[in-house]
């Protein structure tokens, strides 16, 4: 069975890391959709490289749940393509060998100069300089909004052949992520949704597991 996988930050909630929209997605009273742009980058680099620098902490800290270690076990059992909005690495430290971040990761650092990718210092500043050119131009390598999210051919592949799609934890708010399900509907897939609660493209899906993921996705998992 070809099955596709989306997580958002509910699937990381239970490991201790923050979602979005929780808490209304504020960020030192800053919404995210504020923090989380090229523009907040070239109006007030230092602003967002302290909120990226505390969510690469965070994501060192934080450790993977039965969540993450499910979907690393079930990849070794079925067709599975794992993507993630997330860019924390906690599916990687969960087992999982192969993980699309379409937002990116906080752990990779990208040359805003010269497009130059490299593992990012825990704590990255506007003087940190690109061991390629040299430019005092680091940026997280982060899709922000407005900039396309990465890996998007293979993805939308993935879903045009999908016998099963997942979406684990993700408030279905954000484009196009929050698109997929219809796709994979068009496709023929079966849909099915876990989420701690209802989320914006809850209609979409043929299915609905509600709950916390360390509980709801092992059984899931299992159960395939
Ligand atoms: C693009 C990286 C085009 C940053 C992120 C108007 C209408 C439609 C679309 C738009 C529009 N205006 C603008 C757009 C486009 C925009 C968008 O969708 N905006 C939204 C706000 C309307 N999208 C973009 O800009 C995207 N790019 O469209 O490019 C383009 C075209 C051509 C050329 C160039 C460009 C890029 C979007 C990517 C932005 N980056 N992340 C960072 O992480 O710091 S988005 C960020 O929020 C996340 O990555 C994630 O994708 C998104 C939503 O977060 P979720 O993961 O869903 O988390 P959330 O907190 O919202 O929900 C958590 C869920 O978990 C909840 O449902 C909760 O109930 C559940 N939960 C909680 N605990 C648990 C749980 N579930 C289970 N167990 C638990 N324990």
């Amino acid at each position: 069975m070809r099955i596709v996988v989306l997580t958002g930050a509910g699937i990381s909630a239970e490991s201790g890391l923050r979602t979005f929209r929780a808490e209304d997605g504020l960020w030192e009273e800053h919404r995210l959709e504020d923090v989380a742009t090229p523009e907040a980058y070239a109006r007030d680099p230092a602003l967002v490289h302290r909120f990226y620098n505390a969510r690469r902490a965070a994501a060192a800290h934080a450790q993977p749940n039965a969540a993450h270690e499910a979907l690393a076990a079930l990849a070794e059992r079925h067709d599975l393509t794992l993507v993630t909005q997330n860019v924390d690495d906690l599916h990687e430290r969960g087992g999982a060998r192969h993980v699309i971040h379409m937002h990116g990761q906080v752990n990779r650092a990208l040359c805003a100069a010269c497009g130059h990718r490299w593992d990012a210092p825990a704590e990255m500043d506007s003087a940190t300089e690109c061991p390629a050119c040299g430019s005092a131009a680091a940026r997280p390598d982060i899709v922000w909004f407005g900039e396309m999210p990465y890996h998007m051919d293979e993805i939308w592949a993935a879903l045009e052949r999908a016998d099963l799609f997942a979406a684990i934890g993700t408030s279905g708010q954000v484009y196009p992520a929050a698109g997929f399900v219809q796709h994979a509907r068009r496709s023929g897939a079966h849909c099915v949704e876990l989420n701690l609660d209802r989320s914006a493209v809850s209609r979409e899906f043929h299915e609905h597991l509600i709950g916390p993921a360390t509980r709801i996705v092992p059984d899931w998992a299992a159960g395939l």
